[in-house]
């Protein structure tokens, strides 16, 4: 099969002939990604993923699962200095008003940490310990291929009684096979102090996707789920993540429903790492390529708090 596709190795990554590479490149952004991940599927499948059942992970089934402990706490406290440390060096405030170009209001409480080459370099064998097993596996088994670490977010959220963009229910504009791996630096409060994420559950998501309310722009969808049709159903449906901090959540953003709730008090911080359909292992991958060209493509692939995945065939 990968014979009848061209693919050849260069060292220990493939490669697609250039005759696919511009068919697949060729078109519509959706299509564009979900040929590129059957590719890869197939490479899966005859090589590490011969013979592995389809996963029957909650991320599988609701579209979002709790992976405990990824990250020991004094780790999340480090990174979470560092994260107040930054911003203070910044005067505080990174409010990121490129996101007029959007056309809604910018979340300027949910501050993002400006990706900067010390930044990364820090964040990295950090975001090396987030994928170790069993992360890994489970990606895998629900992508059924291979991944790459496309880029890293890290942000702090405070207080905020209007809650905006990532904290109102929204789907992320990304290709279906993106996942999002949120860690909690800091304790979501399972007493009522905020800082979970919410999310609802992959059916009843993908309904939801196809009504009226949610072809509205994210700044008039500002309602209850409990006050759409059929409310109360919905909220049964509803998956609320109370983390601890150094627990990851893995989830598909581009297929389920979800929201930010902000903090009560204080701060939440999260680093998050978002994973890419990939013909090769994230680490053969990275090693191959060295960490410097990682580390300039995650500085310019992500612009306000949308990364910008275009091309499924970008390394
Ligand atoms: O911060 C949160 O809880 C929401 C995160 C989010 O919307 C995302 O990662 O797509």
């Amino acid at each position: 099969m990968l014979d009848e596709l061209g693919l050849t190795k260069r060292g220990p990554v493939w490669q697609l002939p250039g005759g696919l590479a511009a068919r697949i490149r060729e078109q519509p952004f959706g299509e564009r990604h979900h040929a590129y991940q059957s590719v890869c599927r197939q490479v899966f499948r005859q090589g590490v993923g011969a013979g592995v059942a389809p996963c029957a992970s909650e991320l599988a089934t609701l579209g979002v699962e709790m992976v405990p402990g990824v990250l020991p706490p004094e780790t999340c406290d480090d990174l979470s200095a560092r994260i107040g440390a930054w911003l203070d060096a910044a005067g505080g405030a990174t409010a990121d008003t490129s996101m007029g170009a959007f056309g809604f209001r910018t979340d300027t409480t949910n501050r993002v940490v400006p990706l900067t080459p010390e930044i990364v370099r820090a964040a990295m064998p950090i975001a090396r310990r987030v994928l170790a097993r069993p992360m890994t596996a489970l990606a895998e088994r629900y992508l059924e291929s291979h991944f790459k670490l496309d880029s890293i977010r890290l942000y702090r959220s405070v207080p905020n009684p209007d809650p905006l963009v990532s904290f109102r229910w929204h789907w992320d504009s990304a290709p279906l096979g993106q996942l999002h791996v949120m860690v909690y630096l800091t304790d979501a409060g399972a007493d009522g102090s905020g800082g979970a994420t919410e999310f609802l559950a992959r059916p009843l998501s993908e309904q939801l996707r196809r009504t009226e309310y949610f072809a509205r722009g994210i700044d008039d969808r500002v309602l209850e789920l409990e006050q759409l049709p059929d409310g109360a159903k919905l909220k049964n449906f509803v998956v609320r993540a109370t983390p601890s901090r150094g627990d990851g959540l893995i989830f598909a953003p581009g297929l389920i429903c979800h929201r930010g709730i902000p903090p009560a008090r204080g701060f939440r911080d999260v680093l998050l790492l978002i994973l890419m359909p990939s013909l090769d292992p994230w680490a053969v991958g990275l090693a191959a390529e060295g960490i410097e060209p990682m580390i300039e493509r995650m500085i310019h692939r992500c612009f306000g708090y949308l990364p910008i995945n275009g091309d499924p065939l970008a390394p």
